[in-house]
């Protein structure tokens, strides 16, 4: 007969196997509101499908992500479809600004298609090269298609094609869908699933989707963007949506016609488009001190900060943490982190498993790094390992301990003779 009691020997065992958990303190404390910190499928679950799929979309939701993100383009017709850019193809240029052609077809880039538009004989001649930005791109523009032939025609293909092979095995299968079929997704699985699942849209682009819409008289895509929002949702601060933008002279037009919540995006470098555009010199990084965070306080709920402002990496590795979070927090702002990647190639140098960039490393120890500061969300492409990396709320731990006493019960009556 041991001296131990069973109640000892489950603690012994419970505080054993707490001390190689994730370390639990404060951190949903540290949360604007004492909230656990939202995952936002970024893109979908862009790690695993082609991005901006209905089924990038659902993996993401099925791995538990609170929340998914379409970014959001326009076509010829005024539609709102979920792509990354305006390209639904981009083709390479030389130095000199000219298509850059071998045995006489254009060649793509590797990074930025994310269709098979470009293989398709019948669009051969919509190939234009246009300034985005102030920069010449050239490929083939959601824009200069109707709705109707992209979703007729155009398949979804692997972004990152050379990096996530295996999802290659998708290419050509999935439709572009619209704003309204993300919204649809996002409320059958809310219902299937009892818990809700939010969107999180992003206008892409918004000086140069300005410029399409008024030349060819269409609604404006922030007009049709609030129009879609609140025939769907009404228009209330407990819509589960947030609108993302990093410009910030549409978030200021948007922010009075609404009480959906308002997030401005704050890169780790430059400037917003429309400030470049209207010979405002402030930067980002103005934006994120606090009298920029004052100033986007006045239309805005959140900010959506890159990781560099929060734990800048100095020499591939993460440093000392910034003030952005608290400072943010202390104008009621909340911040949600961007983008959160599980290869090693996009991870700080310390969390990575081996010298493959395509591996997988370790991003719950760069997302608990962050939440410790009080994060409030992140944008991830890998929602199953960021649902992971969040600290379980003091229910599900109750719910381990019955777990690690049942465990302890049965290993005792198994030692017994
Ligand atoms: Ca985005
Ligand atoms: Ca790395």
């Amino acid at each position: 007969m041991s001296f131990i009691s069973p109640t000892l020997t489950l603690l012994a065992v419970a505080a054993a196997t707490a001390s190689t958990l994730a370390p639990l303190p404060a951190v949903a404390a540290g949360t604007l509101n004492g909230a656990a910190p939202i995952v936002i499928g970024h893109r979908g679950a862009s790690g695993y499908r082609p991005e901006h799929t209905l089924e990038a979309y659902t993996l993401a939701i099925q791995q538990g992500a609170h929340y998914i993100e379409p970014d959001l383009v326009m076509t010829k017709d005024g539609e709102l479809l979920a792509r990354h850019e305006p390209m639904l193809a981009r083709v390479n240029l030389d130095a000199a600004g000219n298509i850059v052609l071998v045995n006489g077809a254009p060649v793509i880039n590797r990074t930025d298609t994310s269709t098979n538009v470009w293989q398709l004989p019948q669009y051969a001649n919509r190939l234009t090269v246009k300034t985005l930005d102030g920069v010449r791109v050239a490929g083939w523009w959601a824009e200069d298609f109707t709705a109707a032939e992209i979703r007729s025609d155009i398949r979804a293909q692997e972004r990152l094609r050379d990096l996530r092979t295996a999802n290659n095995a998708y290419n050509d299968q999935f439709v572009i869908p619209t704003l309204q079929e993300v919204i649809d997704l996002a409320k059958a699985k809310s219902i299937e699933l009892g818990r809700p699942i939010g969107i999180y849209p992003e206008t892409k682009h918004p000086t140069f989707f300005a410029a399409h819409t008024q030349a060819n008289n269409l609604q404006s895509m922030e007009d049709r963007l609030l129009q879609t929002l609140h025939a769907n949702y009404g228009n209330t601060a407990g819509a589960p949506v947030y609108i993302q933008s990093f410009e910030v002279s549409n978030l200021q037009y948007m922010a009075p016609l609404t009480d959906i919540r308002v997030v401005q995006l704050l890169s780790s470098g430059g400037r917003p488009y429309d400030f470049t555009v209207a010979g405002d010199p402030r930067t980002y990084a103005d934006l994120a001190t606090p009298g920029g965070l004052d100033f986007i306080n006045d239309y805005a709920q959140g900010v959506g900060a890159n990781t560099n402002l929060m734990i800048p990496l100095v020499g591939g590795r993460l440093g000392t943490p910034t003030t952005l979070v608290s400072d943010a927090h202390a104008k009621g702002l909340e911040v949600h982190g961007w983008t959160f990647r599980a290869e090693n190639i996009f991870l700080p140098n310390e969390f990575d498993s081996s010298a493959n960039p395509a591996d997988l490393g370790n991003m719950t120890g760069q997302v608990q790094a962050f939440l410790a500061l009080g994060m409030d969300g992140f944008f991830t492409d890998h929602p199953d390992i960021g649902v992971a990396a969040v600290v379980p709320e003091p229910a599900t731990y109750a719910l381990m301990l019955l777990g690690l006493a049942a465990m302890a019960g049965a290993a005792q009556r198994r030692s017994r003779p």
